[in-house]
């Protein structure tokens, strides 16, 4: 099949916050150079974004900020859309899943399903918050976690240990919002059945589509070999988009289903807007002759690959992705990018600390760019890509070369005289740079193609370095005339094999060099510039970052940090609940330990040990020494000399750092873990018993 258009879409952000590097790295910087490459190529190519302005993320942002969700979506969606104009990520078209064109379009596409009986209906029993009458989703119920124990894990995963979880795993869950224990009711949901679809994507994705990048190809095989499931479609909800069926009030489309239409009602929003431009938007989703392509992060994969292929083959009218390529996860300085920890590059304050800098962005998060494996942003990697490579390389080459033939040739073009052996090698090896990238761009290679480019400065600041124009001028002002003139023509090919990557400073640079238009074609071309062309005013590509400016990146991280540890020990206090009662148990089995009265009459840290506390006793029967690993609770432990305290004294001793402990103290353990020792509220004779 032979395409003749490409369809494009990004992920849509969820409307519950700024977006971040780890976005722009994963999805839209991609993206992005992948359409202007089509478009330089003169290719068809529509470009969808948008926000996702359902699902709980939002309702729980709005609840956070006390605002309503519609502003939160509203603040949200024109902060994202500001920052992707800002970074040039070029849209054809950026809208929101609230708009009406969507929720029609998607509350119709439900609708036709459920008419030809392409869903189940089942009812299941979910959380129910019985005092606020709601039903709750995974992220609002918390609980204790099956595995670390940690209090306060979500119903969809434990933040502490990482577990994925079931809310019905939880210990205890209770309502995130309000606290209330909760109970299971019945409740009737939509599922789309995946399981009748299992075969058919068996045989389209891991058949016929072995070309997918392995990290999307594997995740895909592991769910399908996994069984699939049928997957419940609507929620009971406040926010989204109302089922369109009777008997459905209170219930909304899930997040899921409609967040993926909104590709094709943005799709039909921008034709309808611009048909002359566009055309008609079937054209775009139900032409076997489009190519369809998902940029997307990793944790969307299963959505892309499986369930919205699913609905759009249950429909039967659509064309199915040809390529989803997925990137993995782009970490800051070592830790995952959060939204909710605040740890993340904010693109929004990344133009006001480095205002004009897109491209330097744009270029570190490429080189970097997260396509086979996890990777690390660091502002040190940052600072050192900028000054090392596009200060260092293609910045000092092209300037050179602009400065010389200002001084040197009056800011014209200069004639190039005849080819020495030298500068045919050099012409050579950049003499493919067009198919190189073609072949990398095409097969999303990005971070490849970035560096062919880079590559292609490389050899041109080397060429001017062996030639040292500089000196040549005062012995052959032929001979510098073609070496300037060569130079600048590897300078006009810079331009354009940046374009993609790097738009805002190729525009300049075509300033500079007096190129008002670009054409992918004539990549590689060493004619690119007529002799005697003027050269636009010639100022810096890139600049210099200074230390002092990524140490202030370094300590606003380091705040954040301190902020979040403080904030997760207020959390774990705030979220605690007593353990759960153990098993029954009888008092003659309680009798069977010896609980009994003494008054603390020494009590020393153990030498060498930062946990054991020594306790000389009088426990009324001729005293005893107990070792208690309660030493961090007390960092002072004369405050328990004098106290009457209760302790186990039919324990076996037992021997710890050479010394002989004759029992246990028992001590509270209180939410933060610190330790109590108990006591008695009147005095009583050492050696009572308790029970
Ligand atoms: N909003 C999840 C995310 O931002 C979701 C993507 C929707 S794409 C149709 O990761
Ligand atoms: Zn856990």
């Amino acid at each position: 099949m032979t395409f003749q258009r490409s369809l494009v879409t990004t992920a849509l952000p969820y409307a519950n916050g700024p977006v971040h590097i780890g976005h722009l790295a994963g999805v839209y910087v991609p993206a992005d150079i992948y359409v202007r490459y089509l478009r330089l190529k003169g290719q068809p190519v529509l470009f969808i974004g948008g926000s996702d302005e359902h699902g709980v993320p939002v309702t729980i942002r709005a609840r956070k900020e006390g605002i309503t969700t519609q502003q939160v979506v509203d603040r949200y969606h024109n902060l994202i859309k500001r920052s992707f104009e800002e970074f040039g990520i070029s849209f054809d078209v950026y809208s929101r899943t609230t708009s009406d064109i969507h929720h029609k379009f998607a509350s119709d596409y439900f609708r036709k399903l459920y008419d030809n009986g392409k869903f189940i209906e089942q009812v299941s029993e979910q959380f129910y918050d019985p005092e606020t009458q709601e039903f709750l989703t995974d992220r609002n119920i918390r609980g204790e976690c099956p595995r670390c124990h940690a209090q306060g894990a979500y119903g969809d995963q434990c933040e502490k240990c990482g577990a994925t979880l079931s809310p019905d795993e939880l210990i205890n869950p209770y309502n995130a919002v309000n606290g209330n224990p909760l109970t299971k009711k019945e409740t009737k949901h939509w599922y789309l059945p995946l399981d009748q679809y299992q075969q058919w994507l068996e045989q389209w994705i891991l058949e016929e589509h072995k070309e997918w990048r392995p990290n999307v190809y594997g995740q895909c095989k592991s769910w399908l070999d996994g069984g699939l499931k049928p997957r419940a479609v609507t929620r009971d909800l406040d926010w989204g988009i109302p089922v369109p069926v009777e008997g459905a009030e209170g219930k909304v489309l899930y997040v899921w289903f409609d967040a993926p239409i909104g590709y094709i009602s943005n799709t039909k929003e921008v034709c309808d807007a611009n048909p002359d431009k566009f055309g008609k938007w079937e054209t775009w989703w139900k032409d076997q002759s489009t190519r369809l392509i998902h940029f997307i992060g990793k944790d969307n994969i299963v959505f892309h690959c499986i369930v919205f292929p699913a609905m759009l083959k249950a429909d039967g009218s659509y064309i199915l992705p040809d390529n989803v390529p997925s990137n993995e996860f782009l970490n800051l300085e070592g830790d995952k990018i959060s939204t909710s920890r605040n740890w993340a590059v904010w693109l929004n304050e990344y133009l006001d600390d480095f205002p004009g800098k897109q491209d330097v962005l744009r270029y570190v998060l490429t080189a970097n760019a997260p396509e086979t494996k996890d990777n690390d942003f660091t502002w040190s990697d940052f600072q050192a890509r900028n000054n090392n490579e596009l200060v260092a390389i293609y910045g000092n080459f092209v300037n050179r070369a602009l400065v010389l033939t200002g001084k040197y040739f009056g800011g014209k073009v200069p004639e190039r005289g005849e080819l020495t052996d030298y500068d045919h090698e050099i012409l050579d090896e950049f003499g493919n740079i067009k198919t190189k990238l073609e072949d990398l761009l095409e097969g999303f290679h990005f971070r490849e193609a970035q560096k062919e480019a880079m590559n292609l400065a490389r050899i041109g600041n080397k060429y001017l370095a062996d030639m040292e124009p500089w000196k040549l001028i005062k012995t052959d002002e032929a001979r510098t005339a073609t070496i300037l003139n060569l130079s600048l023509q590897i300078a006009a090919n810079l331009a354009i094999a940046f374009e993609p990557f790097l738009p805002f400073s190729s525009k300049k640079l075509r300033g500079m060099l007096g190129m008002p238009e670009v054409n992918w074609e004539h990549l590689g071309s060493t004619n690119l510039l007529p002799v005697g062309q003027p050269l636009g005013e010639v100022s810096l590509l890139f600049e210099k970052i200074e230390d002092a400016a990524i140490q202030a990146q370094l300590d606003r991280l380091a705040r954040i940090k301190k902020e979040n540890e403080e904030k997760q020990k207020e959390e774990e206090l705030r979220n605690w609940r007593p353990a759960p009662v153990k098993e029954a148990t009888n008092i003659d089995e309680f009798d069977k330990t010896d609980i009994r009265v003494a008054t603390v009459l020494d009590c020393q840290p153990v030498k060498k040990s930062d946990r054991l506390l020594q306790f000389t006793l009088d426990d009324g029967m001729g005293g005893r020494t107990i070792l208690s690993g309660i030493a961090q609770s007390y960092p002072d432990p004369s405050v328990l000399i004098g106290k009457q305290v209760l302790f186990i004294a039919n324990f076996p001793p037992r021997k710890m750092m050479g010394i002989e402990s004759q029992g246990m103290i028992l001590s509270a353990v209180d939410a933060d873990g610190k330790l109590v020792v108990t006591t008695v509220s009147d005095t009583v004779k050492n050696g009572s018993q308790v029970g």
